[in-house]
């Protein structure tokens, strides 16, 4: 069975150019594996910011959404991790994409290997930032007054919100104490499995911890790279390569 794991795409809703050519590339990797994986895992912050009114997404959303329908229709297996990005995900994703949704972690054998896959977000525990906003997130009066509020400015808000600069001191310092958590939460569960794959951190990482494989897919802007994942062959590949 062929899997491809990969993470923190971070794609914007914005109309911005550079939004639109990031969403058009990664609509156009996507359906160029319709018919040639078994399984999609996505690992968390897939979308920059995910927001849903009953059956309806954001409008940028929808391109991808119909190239996911495609993959699935392949007969494709589709898991997508919540990411502290996407924290507003309802049903849409697992009902009208077709999505297995988890929220904390998966975990099962495939290709006679036990993986376990998670974001990461829930095991940094000292980044205050992501924890104010899960808070202010999940208060029940805050969802609600987003969902009542126009469209167009609890999108504005939440795009300012997600916004952060990487290059501040500040974000580098959260990004080295993240990748350190990360590798040392990888290290202390590797004896009950065969591969670990964590995103959020951002950095591309591989290694191994004895017979344990531990990915991580850093950003797709980035690197644009994703974890390969079949009967012999786990690795971090480049998306030209398949
Ligand atoms: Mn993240």
């Amino acid at each position: 069975m062929k899997y491809i794991i990969a993470s923190d795409f971070h794609i914007k809703y914005t109309d911005r150019p550079k939004d639109i050519a990031y969403r058009k590339d990664i609509e156009g990797f996507f359906a160029g594996l319709v018919g040639k994986i078994d399984g999609l895992i996505l690992a968390g912050d897939f979308f920059d910011f995910w927001m849903e009114w009953d059956s309806k997404i954001i409008k940028n959303y929808a391109n991808i959404c119909d190239v996911f329908r495609d993959l699935k229709n392949s007969g494709c297996r589709m898991i997508f991790l919540v990411g502290n990005h996407e924290l507003w995900v309802g049903d849409y994703l697992a009902n009208t994409v077709g999505f297995e949704v988890y929220r904390e972690c998966f975990s099962e054998v495939i290709n006679n290997k036990k993986i376990f896959i998670s974001h990461g977000h829930q095991y940094i525990k000292k980044d205050f930032r992501y924890l104010f906003l899960k808070k202010l997130l999940s208060m029940k009066f805050v969802k609600s007054l987003a969902h009542r509020l126009p469209k167009r400015l609890s999108l504005f808000v939440a795009d300012t919100i997600s916004t952060v600069n990487p290059n501040s001191s500040k974000s580098q310092k959260i990004a080295t104490y993240t990748h350190e958590t990360l590798h040392e939460k990888a290290k202390e569960i590797s004896s009950d499995y065969d591969l670990i794959v964590f995103g959020h951190s951002h950095i591309l990482q591989q290694e191994v911890f004895d017979k344990c494989t531990y990915i991580n897919c850093g950003l797709w802007e980035k690197d644009r790279a994703y974890c390969l994942f079949t009967e012999d062959n786990i690795n971090i590949v480049g998306n030209k390569l398949l």
